[in-house]
């Protein structure tokens, strides 16, 4: 059983870069890249993986999806200038050309080829491609919002021909459909696609007909798309689940994959300009975690989309931290997915019945606009902001999603209260507990009193109610610096105990 995690980094993916004012394409930065590595490194996770080099792909590899026509316009660009650049990137919906984009696509194609690669030959378990530009956009014949290689879609046919696989799932969570994606692959009964996506009922880019859950595919290839449209902003840690237990992971296991593929966007997570959608960092452990229990581990991880650099390095961190074997860490907040969540689920999965046992026997009638019929049901918005677009509004926005981050992985990330109970008496130690955890040197009376206060003055007027209180500050302490996750002292009024705990409690403020 192979062990380790790869990870593909090349600094020249960095050198893809817009050159002229475009509001479409100006969030499609290097920084994304390089952002995602710094995180990395500071977690000390880089270290902890297995470094595998780029590749440039070769002509040949790129041509197993793209038509010759379209390589040779990339080539061509190599050498143009500014205004040819223009041109030719004016062809194409949201790409940009630089000098060095056929350069970077091609690393970024060979990155991808590298990872399989490596998964295959059981040199790793598993791994990450940080990878620029993106792909899943691509056609057979055309860029597309910023990708110009479908490098996932590439590495599905590579490791067919190379490997002779049957069966590959590419799971695509990026906050965009993976038009591309489902084109290249639609009469396909060899690879599964499924892409959630904002959708908006086709008011979100790329606005296709063919992003509904209706769209499952064509030909031999019935059955083996799937597309969940997420309808309103605002989709969250419970709906991102909701729709893995209920859709994907059901189907993924029946389907039971040879290799799995992640066309791996972050523009799903919070903060993000364009999914505006509200799943925090670690739910994407938990994404990664699910997809680790399929085709024996063989997991291969390359980076889409992500345009909160915070928010998509977190994520990043997270992606990588569980493919290392980390515990995944708790999920928090409201765990029922939205109603628009259950309505779009519900759909996909009466789309899906003709062909799929799981959802086979399930009587799932076709829900229609439940969720949009009334504002009242709509997600509420936990920045209700009535401008949306408004660039102050979005500055704003970034700024306070890059403070809660911050936080928020604190929390996250500090270590539980480890099982230990913390005690002041030496025979209760003795009796009750395996392993005895000596207090910290208890507090004196005068320090007790002061914490007490004149509100409670006269309820502790004997010694020993002090002396009580008096340990089970000190234990609460150890409790709120997580050292233990709970005390036992003698307590000759415990009302009083309760009660100045409470208040002890909020003095550090203990919030939940
Ligand atoms: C890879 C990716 C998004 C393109 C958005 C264009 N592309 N409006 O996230
Ligand atoms: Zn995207």
């Amino acid at each position: 059983m192979a062990s380790g995690t790869a990870l593909i980094y090349d600094e020249e993916m960095t050198s893809h870069k817009l050159l002229w004012n475009d509001p479409v394409c100006d969030i499609e930065v290097p920084e994304r890249l390089s952002c995602c590595y710094e995180q990395l490194k500071s977690y000390h996770l880089v270290e902890r993986c297995v470094h595998v080099p780029a590749r440039e792909g070769s002509e040949e590899e790129i041509l197993l999806v793209h038509s010759s026509e379209h390589l040779e316009v990339a080539k061509s660009t190599q050498t143009m200038n500014e205004e040819e650049l223009r041109r030719v990137s004016g062809n194409y919906d949201a790409f940009y050309f630089h000098p060095s984009t056929y350069r970077c696509a091609r690393l970024a194609v060979g990155a991808t080829l590298q990872l399989v690669d490596a998964v295959m030959s059981g040199q790793v378990c598993n791994g990450m491609a940080l990878v620029r530009p993106p792909g899943h956009h691509s056609q057979r014949n055309a860029a597309n919002g910023f990708c110009l290689f479908n490098n996932v879609a590439i590495a599905a046919e590579y490791a067919k021909l190379k490997y002779g696989l049957q069966r590959i799932l590419i799971v695509d969570w990026d906050v965009h459909h993976g038009q591309g994606t489902q084109y290249i692959f639609e009469e396909d009964p060899s690879v599964l696609y499924f892409s959630w996506h904002r959708y908006e009922h086709q008011e979100f880019w790329p606005s296709l007909r063919e992003s509904d859950y209706d769209a499952v595919g064509l030909g031999k290839g019935k059955g083996l798309n799937i597309n969940l449209p997420w309808n309103q902003v605002g989709m969250g840690n419970a709906d991102y689940l909701a729709a893995f237990f209920h859709v994907l992971l059901p189907v993924a296991f029946e389907f039971d994959p040879e290799l799995v593929l992640v066309s791996s966007g972050y523009d799903s997570g919070i903060g993000d300009p364009e999914g505006q959608m509200n799943a925090t960092p670690e739910v994407f452990a938990h994404l990664t975690y699910f997809l680790m229990q399929l085709a024996s581990g063989k997991l291969c991880v390359i980076l889409e989309g992500g345009y909160h650099l915070k928010s998509l390095s977190e994520s990043v961190c997270m992606t990588v931290k569980t493919l290392l074997g980390d515990p995944v860490p708790q999920l928090t907040g409201e765990m029922a997915p939205c109603l628009s969540a259950v309505e779009s689920i519900q759909n996909v999965r009466a789309a899906h019945k003709p062909y799929w046992k799981c959802f086979m026997y399930e009587d799932i009638p076709f829900l229609q606009n439940v969720s949009t019929r009334s504002h009242l049901l709509k997600k509420t918005d936990p920045n209700p902001s009535p401008e949306h677009g408004s660039e102050i509004t979005n500055n704003k926005e970034t700024a306070k999603v890059e403070r809660f981050l911050k936080l928020h992985m604190k929390n996250i990330l500090s270590p539980v209260p480890p099982i230990k109970t913390a005690t002041t008496d030496s025979k209760v130690s003795a009796q009750l507990l395996p392993v005895p955890v000596p207090l910290i040197k208890e507090m004196d009376k005068t320090e007790v009193k002061a914490l007490v206060s004149a509100f409670y003055a006269d309820l502790v007027k004997e010694d020993k109610t002090l002396l009580s209180l008096g340990s089970m500050l000190a234990i609460l302490d150890k409790i709120l610096k997580k050292e233990v996750c709970s005390g036992i002292t003698e307590s000759p009024s415990a009302a009083v105990s309760v009660a100045v705990a409470l208040r002890h409690s909020i003095h550090f403020g203990f919030q939940r």
